[in-house]
């Protein structure tokens, strides 16, 4: 007998078709998987950084101020006092090489990178892509002077990084906003706009998500009442996102082998990150020995 017509899988390939280059799982994260992100997230020291540095001052008309929320890295670390992975010009001394990914978290990577593969090709899928980089955003509330002040957005950027980046969510769902244009007096067109929900994983990439558009998270969700690890005492996370990227290996750097300036402005991160990590007391090492 014939199968009957699968009107809901050529409706979701439609939906597909509708965005190409942009995936969206709100399923994705398995329970027991996003138990164990949990798990490790709680034993995380998360790092506060300020925008600027000495050798990296804030350009005329801007101050230094610390960033909207507290971040950690895997893979390589662009501090942003060293302003991120922005090739083709910033590429030497931004990315500072960092603790690997956890096994949970590496099997999620072995699962996106073949979808990847399997949604990008050419000029889109960069010869020798892989997620060897990992941003891990707290969104939430921040203790300034005594009051409890909501920093739980992102403003209208790019992520630099050659070829698709992946996003898994967790915690309450996020608005994110795709944009055609953030130059100041010009109305931003929203393109595409996708809630992110717990467990849910994000791909995108392409010149459409990449290159022609911005994307922002323009609110973070209360209504699910999450309280996410790890507990820190001057902010309240309510969700969690990890973007997975590539920097080519090259552009990843040991500290030991920043220049000095580089060094100088980071080593105070380095060795808060140190107190708490093996990993950044033997690069601290590696550098006292060079
Ligand atoms: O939190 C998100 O969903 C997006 C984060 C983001 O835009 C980024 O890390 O570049």
């Amino acid at each position: 007998m014939a199968s009957p017509p699968r009107h809901g899988r050529s409706l979701a390939h439609k939906a597909r078709q509708r965005t190409p280059g942009h995936h969206y799982n709100a399923s994705f994260l398995p329970a027991a998987e996003r138990a164990a992100i949990l798990g490790w997230l709680g034993q995380l020291h998360p790092l506060w950084e300020e925008r600027y540095s000495k050798h990296f001052p804030p350009p005329p008309g801007q101050s230094q101020r610390r960033l909207l929320r507290p971040v950690y890295w895997l893979g390589n670390w662009q501090f942003a006092c060293l302003d991120y992975y922005r090739p083709p010009k910033g590429v030497k001394n931004r990315c500072v090489k960092a603790e690997p990914f956890p096994a949970v978290l590496q099997r999620q990577v072995a699962k996106v990178e073949e979808l990847a593969r399997r949604m990008f090709r050419g000029p889109d899928m960069p010869e020798g892509w892989h997620l060897n980089t990992c941003l891990v955003n707290f969104y939430g509330s921040r203790l300034e002077d005594g009051q409890w002040v909501d920093t739980a957005r992102v403003g209208e950027h790019k992520d630099f990084e050659p070829g698709p980046v992946a996003s898994l969510s967790l915690g309450e769902r996020a608005l994110i906003q795709f944009v055609t244009s953030s130059r100041p007096g010009e109305r931003d067109e929203v393109v595409l706009e996708q809630w992110l929900d717990d467990g849910a994983l994000q791909l995108f990439g392409g010149a459409r998500w990449k290159e022609q558009t911005f994307h922002r998270v323009q609110r973070v969700d209360t209504r699910g009442g999450h309280v996410m690890p790890p507990e820190m005492p001057d902010f309240k996370t309510r969700r969690i996102n990890l973007t997975f990227r590539y920097v080519p290996d090259v552009h990843v750097t040991p500290f030991a082998q920043l220049s000095p300036e580089a060094r100088e402005d980071v080593r105070p991160y380095m060795e808060t990150l140190a107190r708490h990590s093996a990993f950044f007391r033997a690069e601290l090492e590696r550098e006292a020995r060079t």
